[in-house]
């Protein structure tokens, strides 16, 4: 399996979140690319497939607002990260607002995703990345691997949160979709994928799963809660299977075979896979109790679907084990 990687992922470093009402370092950090460069061998070097891609699914004045973003904090006279403090909850519409932290409200839903200088670039790249491996999937690889960052299945059309930017599972799969393929998405990881379900949510092509600890102790908190089974021409496209905090493999390993039997169902004929190894036991954010060799079983369940596979990675922070989880994963297809 050919895992695509690209160093300009590096360059996103915001200094701090804003975690249980305190600033603290920032756990989506670059440390997390290195570990998991150093588990899994050579890697591949995406192709640029410019923005056309990116805008195929995110509108143009939000991908103009992440690009100046930082720049517009820095000429508001701000020092550090560009970060919001006023959301509109309710009503929100495109009102063109020019103040730097008008337009953070307008396009965020959480107050610990900051922008940084480097963010754009590494966003950009992180889809460039999934966008190759995809590449390899359409042109006969049975599985490939995008070690994405930062991660993107938080992040909606127009809206990022959650350590996301842009959405590189759903900039996969809408190319993936333009290209004829009919395709589910499995989202894996710890925290509910909320940005990836509302992309896809009224539509009935791309079909969305997700596994994700109860939204109703855990973030995103408002999405993920089981009874989110898509609307219009989407009813029925999408399969929220929340489980409780201390899960481990022996009742998450049914929740899987059931999202991969709607797959099935579905007629899909490309996967993609939001991996995120946040689900391991030692997580420092999150609260199931899977262990590294689960992860391999996981990953044989998925493969023996039959369908080509591309891994986009999403979250996972405790780094002294991110590279053996990510590489057992990747060893099981
Ligand atoms: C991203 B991914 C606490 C604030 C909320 C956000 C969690 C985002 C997880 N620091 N935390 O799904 O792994
Ligand atoms: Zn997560």
């Amino acid at each position: 399996m050919r895992r695509f990687f690209d160093d300009r992922q590096a360059g996103h470093a915001p200094a701090v979140e804003l975690h249980n009402g305190a600033f603290v370092p920032y756990a989506e950090h670059s440390g997390r690319l290195a570990a998991i460069r150093a588990a899994i061998g050579p890697t591949v070097t995406p192709r640029d497939h410019g923005e056309a891609p990116i805008l195929a699914v995110h509108p143009e004045p939000y991908v103009a607002f992440l690009k100046r973003a930082h720049a517009d904090w820095r000429a508001a006279g701000r020092e550090g990260d560009a970060a919001g403090y006023a959301w509109p909850v309710a009503r929100r519409r495109a009102l063109d607002l020019a103040r730097i932290d008008a337009k953070l409200g307008l396009y965020s839903y959480d107050g610990s995703t900051p922008i940084a200088e480097g963010t754009w670039d590494a966003a950009y790249w992180s889809a460039q990345t999934a966008l190759s491996a995809l590449g390899a999937v359409l042109t006969g690889d049975t599985a490939a691997f995008a070690l994405c960052r930062p991660p993107g299945h938080h992040a909606g059309a127009d809206y990022l949160g959650g350590y996301c930017y842009l959405n590189s599972a759903a900039i996969a799969a809408e190319a993936a979709t333009a290209a004829g393929r009919r395709v589910a998405i499995l989202d894996v990881d710890y925290h509910h994928g909320n940005g990836t379900q509302d992309i896809f949510y009224a539509r009935g092509d791309v079909f969305f799963a997700s596994i994700h600890a109860d939204p109703r102790t855990d973030y995103p908190f408002f999405w993920g809660h089981a009874d989110e089974r898509g609307e219009g021409a989407g009813r029925g496209g999408t399969l929220n299977l929340p489980l409780p905090q201390g899960t481990g493999w022996t009742a998450y390993e049914p929740a899987l075979d059931q999202a991969l039997a709607a797959i099935a169902d579905f007629g899909a004929d490309l996967l993609i896979v939001s991996y995120g190894a946040d689900t391991y036991a030692d997580d420092p954010i999150s609260f199931f109790t899977l262990q590294t060799p689960n992860y391999t079983a996981m990953a044989r369940r998925i493969a023996a679907a039959g369908l080509p596979t591309m891994i986009v990675m999403e979250g996972g922070y405790a780094v002294e084990a991110l590279g053996a989880n990510v590489e057992a994963f990747l060893s099981g297809f």
